[in-house]
């Protein structure tokens, strides 16, 4: 029940296949010659691989059980510490991940058609599309765009050179999944049968450790990206018996944070939400039912199948270290969106623009990137295109939204900005258009309803501003700039002029 199916090198017994290749300076001529933000610091001699992993739902404090992504990669290179998604919902998120677009402008404004959806995604101006014209060879494990496969499930989207992704509704399985493997279907175990060879996420790490096993002895640089399902929910599992951990573990981690519990920040089951919107005021309190189902089914489920992703980090890190382009890679950990569990009466889900939903882990490790740094500047999903853009020295086909945090992460520059956060029509109830600053969040709903912190004073949002007479200032100055930036494209996006508080 312990054995793992897929390849581990050991990183001590691989130190000296290790090759530290030289990087060249950022010519600040390639710089100014470029239109856009992705050219600032990428002129390399050698153009280095890009791994992306990309979790689902998690959380940052998740972070706590994942010891290798904080050894490997967190000591390794720097943390983004207000690191947030505009839209915090896994479509929008992973349509914003492939274009460097804020949802407003990519237009995949939720999971599903018509209005979102992997059919909503203009797929052949991606990431992947841009990074092959810049020499890249481009692979995916994992997760894709909800909906992906439902309408032609060996679809191969543009730019892509190797192709293992989870076909929907399969996706949302840890065993029993289909992938489309370069255009041939593959089913992996039964839903209900918890055969330690088929967990999900261990098969996803066998054929990243083989993508990178296969493309490091060749000239070409490499892009893998790399999506496991944990630590979202299962669903439309067949006679699988989610009672216990929903998701479910690996069996070899099955009970081993029988101990984890759930925290309880300052906004755990709000007490006083007469300052929130109608949808949170009727929220009820959460009973002691309702928590013991949140820390044990949930909560644990979680992070014992984070656990797993732990150990494929471990595994993507050895396989890149045993080739020798560990030095040569950038490999960036984040998350789609992040989760409640409980802040503000709510027992699950994302969506909303509350900081536990919106905030998620961003570490970047590779070259030039200062080992165990952390970063202030504020960070968003629209970054991480235009960041791997950067270090490939690849040209975008779309205006970005975004902007590189290479050299933000290398302490070159700090950046003053605000992050758009937003959601569309079909949310209904949850149809909102916000700013996330620095020192504020400020958001307006469809319903007319309003929501304002000062997360310098309230960081954990137990109470709105935005009928405080102190803040009316404050509230009509982010109502301004949210008018402007609400439809901002390309630099538009990235200027901004900090609001003061109402103690200046
Ligand atoms: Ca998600
Ligand atoms: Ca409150």
């Amino acid at each position: 029940m312990t054995a793992r199916r897929r390849p581990s090198a050991a990183i001590s017994t691989v130190m000296a296949a290790v090759v530290t290749l030289t990087v060249t300076a950022a010519s600040p001529q390639a710089g100014a010659l470029a239109e856009s933000p992705a050219h600032t610091s990428a002129a390399r001699a050698t153009k280095p691989n890009v791994v992306v992993i990309m979790v689902d739902d998690m959380n940052v404090s998740a972070l706590e059980y994942m010891p290798n992504v904080r050894s490997l990669l967190a000591e390794r290179g720097t943390t983004f510490d207000n690191s947030v998604v505009s839209y915090p919902l896994c479509c929008p998120s992973r349509a914003t991940f492939q274009t460097g677009q804020y949802a407003h402008n990519h237009g995949v404004l939720s999971n599903r058609s018509p209005d979102g959806g992997y059919a909503r995604l203009r797929t052949d101006e991606t990431l992947p599309v841009w990074l092959r014209r810049a020499g890249y060879a481009t692979g995916h494990v994992g997760k894709f765009l909800n909906g992906y496969g439902r309408a032609r499930p060996t679809e191969v989207p543009p730019g892509w050179g190797e192709w293992y992704a989870s076909v929907d509704p399969t996706t949302y399985r840890m065993w029993g999944y289909t992938l489309n493997e370069n255009g041939t279907l593959q089913t992996y175990g039964e839903p209900d049968v918890e055969d330690p060879e088929f967990y999900q996420t261990d098969v996803y790490a066998g054929k990243a450790v083989d993508y990178i096993e296969r493309k490091a002895p060749a000239d070409k640089p490499f892009f893998l990206s790399f999506a496991p399902l944990a630590p979202h929910g299962e669903g439309a599992a067949a006679g699988a018996d989610l009672s216990e951990r929903n998701p479910r573990p690996a069996p070899r981690h099955r009970g081993e944070l029988e101990g984890a519990e759930l925290p309880k920040p300052p906004g755990y089951d709000e007490q006083d939400v007469s300052d929130k919107p109608l949808a949170i005021r009727n929220k009820p309190r959460i009973t002691p039912a309702a928590e013991a189902k949140m820390e044990n089914v949930r909560l644990k489920g979680r992070l014992e199948s984070l656990l797993s992703v732990d150990e494929a980090v471990s595994d993507i890190v050895s396989a890149l270290e045993a080739s020798g382009e560990l030095e040569d890679t950038y490999i960036v950990f984040t998350s789609d969106n992040g989760w409640m569990q409980g802040e503000h009466r709510l027992v699950s889900g994302k969506m909303v623009p509350y900081e536990p939903s919106i905030r998620v882990p961003l570490i970047i490790r590779g070259p030039g990137i200062p080992e165990g740094g952390h970063v202030s500047t504020l960070a968003g999903n629209i970054d991480l295109a235009p960041t791997v853009l950067d270090a490939a020295g690849a040209t975008p086909g779309v205006t970005l939204d975004g902007r590189s945090l290479l050299p933000i992460a290398s302490g070159d520059e700090a950046f003053n900005r605000a992050i758009v956060i937003e959601t569309g029509p079909k949310q209904a109830a949850r149809w909102y258009v916000g700013l996330r600053a620095p020192r504020w969040k400020y958001v307006e709903h469809a319903s007319g309803e309003r929501e304002l912190y000062d997360l310098q004073e309230d960081p954990h949002e137990l109470t709105s501003a935005h009928d405080d007479p102190r803040y009316a200032k404050v509230r009509k100055a982010l109502a301004n700039r949210l008018a402007t930036l609400r439809t901002c494209a390309g630099d538009a996006c990235r200027r901004w002029t900090p609001v003061a508080g109402p103690e200046d």
